[in-house]
């Protein structure tokens, strides 16, 4: 199924053929190659290399650094069609969303050649005179990058392109499961650096490997930042550890994500909004909606075209005509169908979530989307099942429904419906919503790279990609120079 493919993005037999991890396609189950899983010393050996990588690295003048990049961002949009087939037999994404993760690669590449002439630091007044004082950004040294399933590309991308324009040097551990999209953009990756010509070797790596290759990244001090992505779980167990040896963190972790649907809202534009944030990815993006907070006047309603939608929802094979592909292993189908039992348990109506395509595809997973009505906002409403089920809650007022899109151990995306000024605002307001990501008649999911990505509480407080975002891939000097002939001392202390 993809030998072609991988020929193409220049992925060498060797890499995924007799190795001793198998790698499945979600679409049908089937094994389609096999890739050799790297030991700790083979990890060791190549964070040695992106060390020595970074030493020349650093060096080499930001604005030339960005061509490396412009260069990359070349090779990807020649391979987009390729990369985003490849997402799809791997991750289980529908043609266009394959495409759009390609996409967010290529403008996070954009955003990262511009960023490569401007990484401004400050003059600042300094109290003595002859002197001036001024901040300076510097490379970090190696960024270990740790990746998810249900991103396999973008996020390795967000973090890979402003690393490298910063000046450090990357070694990259994705999931187990997606394997074969990481060769594919370390073959890519590969093309950029030949047309650049000099930058050193193994300034970006990529380690194939399981649990033990994530630990040799996340424990070795000669890795001052590791960005993880992946549930909360891991970053409670990947964030001490860094930190135990001072080391820096981004922290991707899991959402919880809510709609607020107040009734004045344009219910066409909600309804599509609805759609698009909680069946998406087959509810596997961490910016999944996973929670409706709905004002009780409109809740009948809201739900019944929201069942009308997902009774016409085509679930299939994700490179056919289908919005919703498989869910990525059974692990996942067997959480999704656990949540759901949680949910009767706990009260709630549930529509949809059965198994589909079962004798088609007897070893994958496709489910419709679910909609669990809720009576309150119970154990499992506050757990993210990692699955398409969207929670449904009434509302009576406004107050009540900030406090509900709060009050969960994760705060990652939100948005509000509503065409109410006051409500808009105050829910972007300092006592509104307590998410990284706030958005007014938006869905929770499909953010632009621009701004900076990330949430809070359990969702672990890292920002990556746009705005200043790039300052946590850096280290910061401040800088006072005397260029007068005294040596006045700050606070006026006299030492003479
Ligand atoms: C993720 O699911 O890990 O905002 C990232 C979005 C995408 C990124 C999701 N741009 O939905």
């Amino acid at each position: 199924m993809v030998d072609g493919l991988l020929d193409r993005l220049g992925v060498p037999a060797s890499a995924y053929t007799h190795g001793n991890h198998p790698v499945h396609t979600p679409i049908d189950g089937s094994a389609i190659a096999s890739v050799h899983l790297e030991s700790k010393a083979q990890v060791v050996a190549k964070i040695d290399k992106a060390e020595q990588a970074f030493q020349a690295w650093r060096n080499v003048p930001a604005p030339r650094r960005g061509e490396l990049i412009r260069l990359f961002g070349e090779v990807l949009r020649q391979y987009k069609a390729d990369l985003g087939e490849l997402v799809s037999i791997e991750a289980g994404k529908i043609t266009q969303e394959g495409l759009g993760e390609v996409q967010e690669m290529i403008d996070i590449c954009d955003f990262a050649v511009g960023l490569s002439r401007q990484l401004y630091g400050l003059t600042i007044a300094s109290e003595r005179p002859g002197h001036h004082m001024r901040e300076t950004w510097h490379p970090l040294g190696v960024v270990g990058v740790i990746s998810a399933f249900n991103f396999p590309v973008a996020v390795w991308a967000w973090n890979t392109t402003l690393a490298l324009v910063c000046g450090n040097a990357v070694v990259w551990k994705p999931s187990e499961k997606t394997p074969l999209t990481a060769l594919a953009c370390q073959a890519l990756f590969e093309k950029a650096l030949k047309a650049f010509g000099d930058a050193p070797d193994g300034l970006s790596q990529l380690v194939i490997g399981d649990r033990d290759a994530g630990e040799a990244l996340v424990d070795d001090p000669r890795v001052p930042l590791v960005s993880a992505t992946g549930s909360t779980r891991m970053g409670r167990e990947v964030g001490p550890r860094v930190a135990a040896r001072f080391g820096r963190s981004i922290l991707e972790l899991g959402g919880n994500n809510a709609m607020i649907l107040a009734p004045s809202a344009d219910l066409d534009l909600a309804v599509r909004g609805i759609l698009f944030s909680a069946v998406g990815t087959a509810g596997q993006r961490c910016t999944t909606l996973r929670r409706l907070i709905v004002h009780r006047s409109i809740k009948d309603e809201v739900v019944a075209r929201v069942k009308a939608a997902y009774a016409k929802v085509r679930i299939g094979d994700p490179r056919k005509d289908n919005l919703v592909g498989p869910l990525i292993d059974k692990p996942s189908f067997n959480a999704m169908q656990d949540a759901l039992a949680r949910a009767r348990d706990e009260g709630g109506q549930v529509f949809g979530g059965e198994r589909q395509l079962q004798e088609q595809y007897p070893n994958a997973y496709y489910v419709s989307p679910a909609i669990a009505e809720m009576p309150a906002q119970s154990a499992v409403v506050r757990h993210e099942t990692f699955a398409p089920i969207l929670y449904v809650l009434a509302y009576d007022d406004f107050e009540e429904a900030l406090r509900l899109n709060n009050e969960v151990p994760q705060g990652l995306s939100s948005c509000i419906f509503t065409t109410d000024l006051r409500e808009a605002e105050r829910f972007q307001s300092a006592s509104g919503s307590d998410c990284g990501i706030a958005n007014v008649n938006i869905g929770t999911s499909g953010a632009e790279i621009g701004g900076a990505f990330g949430g809070e509480k359990e969702t672990g407080g890292g920002r990556e990609s746009g705005s200043d975002s790039w300052k946590a891939y850096m280290r910061r000097q401040t800088n006072t120079v005397n260029y007068s002939r005294e040596l006045p001392l700050a606070q006026g202390i006299v030492f003479d």
